[in-house]
């Protein structure tokens, strides 16, 4: 699929960042992208969008310091400039493309307040599908970041036509903080919604037999709310390439095991398919969830040609649909020159997912904090006393 990336705040510009790099090294080059900040310094490390397609606004506002973690402000500068954004859009082109994504952190002020005014411009001005991946904030960022993801996500999920979740402190390791962890994070979010984004996109290694194209996720997405996306990937494939990486070593490392790889059946095909499409939906999901409450799913498979069975494709959506809420269960392969297979399972509008739960809670109560604080604060200086002038 064609895709439109629109990366909004700090997170979101450098994730399209890496879309667009790792767009040019592929196969197919499916991809475009923008980014938008309030904050010059973030648009100025970027790498690979290019200088024309890095906007700056809330200038007259923030003077290109950033809105910091304000995305009331976020969300004003965005509608006031609401017109550059969509004429740095189109100046980019958008007459081929599926879709849109706006890829936003949630918890802070550019991201969270500018991505759900601008996916209802999108929507009401091109007729493609508007998609959003939303970072959630770790709760040891601090009830400002949740308050703010809360906000923004309830309003996101309204306005675009389905939320990826990528849940921060999901991903992070025990012990290591969120700032530490994020180039690895990132590269988790790109690496699966790269296969996810690219299906149906024909490269070298041609067609593949049960090809996925955009109309097919577009209607996975099409119940709208939020979904989460897992993904595995498979040990080395390609024997052949196995033995040149190991270079000297090559003729002596080749064992058994490999050399059945090199024969091998029909049904140990679709075995080994089944079985990473069972670990990429059992495993972390980018937002975890009960996936018994998905009302859709997509499965797809990408990886070398001789290593796709239409079996194993057809059998891993079955035992997918057996577990999901819903019966709509698409999916195929998709052809990659690789030595490895990757699976991808997208669960459509989950229905329950604790991590949203939390959020919203603890946003609730910090909300009354909030409102609480206040009014001690007026009632202070509530005696009677006359002020000098109202
Ligand atoms: N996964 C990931 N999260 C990030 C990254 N940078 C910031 N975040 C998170 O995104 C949220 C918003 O931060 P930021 O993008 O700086 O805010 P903005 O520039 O005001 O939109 C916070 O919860 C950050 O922890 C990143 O590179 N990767
Ligand atoms: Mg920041």
């Amino acid at each position: 699929m064609r895709v439109f990336f629109i990366g909004f705040g700090q997170a979101g510009g450098k994730i399209v960042d890496m879309f667009i790099e790792q767009d040019k090294r592929s196969q197919t080059q499916s991809f475009r992208g923008i980014a938008v900040n309030t904050a010059r310094t973030d648009l100025m490390g970027l790498k690979n969008i290019e200088l024309k397609d890095r906007l700056l606004i809330g200038q007259t506002v923030v003077k290109g310091h950033g809105v910091g973690t304000d995305n009331v402000t976020g969300a004003r500068v965005t509608a006031d400039e609401i017109d550059s954004i969509i004429n740095a859009i189109d100046s980019r082109g958008t007459h081929d493309i599926d879709a849109f994504v706006i890829v936003a952190g949630l918890g802070g002020g550019t991201g969270s307040g500018g991505s759900p005014v601008l996916a209802r411009h999108l929507k009401r001005i091109y007729r493609e599908p508007v998609y959003a991946i939303g970072i959630l904030p770790a709760p040891e960022e601090g009830r400002l970041y949740s308050y703010n993801a809360a906000r923004s996500l309830s309003t996101l999920v309204n306005e675009a036509d389905n939320t990826f979740i990528f849940d921060n402190s999901a991903w992070k390791n025990e012990g290591e903080s969120v700032k530490d962890a994020y180039s690895r994070l990132n590269d988790e979010i790109v690496r699966r919604f790269g296969v996810l984004f690219r299906a149906g996109e024909v490269g070298k290694a041609g067609v593949g037999e049960m090809v996925v194209d955009s109309s097919e996720i577009i209607n996975t997405l099409r119940g709208g709310g939020i979904s989460s996306v897992g993904y595995a990937i498979s040990e080395k494939v390609n024997p052949r390439a196995k033995q040149q990486s190991k270079g000297l070593f090559a003729g002596l490392t080749r064992n058994k095991k490999e050399k059945s790889e090199q024969v091998l059946t029909g049904e140990d095909k679709s075995a080994k398919i089944i079985a990473l499409v069972r670990r990429a939906m059992l495993g972390r999901l980018t937002l975890p969830c009960d996936y018994s409450t998905a009302e859709r799913a997509l499965v797809l498979l990408a990886g070398p040609p001789e290593e796709m069975d239409r079996k194993g494709v057809e059998k891993s959506k079955s035992w997918v649909e057996e577990n999901i809420a819903g019966v709509e269960v698409r999916g195929g392969d998709y052809p990659v020159q690789s030595d490895y297979i990757a699976a991808v399972v997208v669960l459509a509008t989950i229905g329950n997912a604790p991590r949203i739960t939390e959020l919203l809670e603890t946003a609730k109560s910090t909300k009354e904090e909030v409102l609480k604080s206040k009014e001690k604060r007026t009632t202070m200086f509530d005696d009677g006393i006359e002020p000098l002038f109202e």
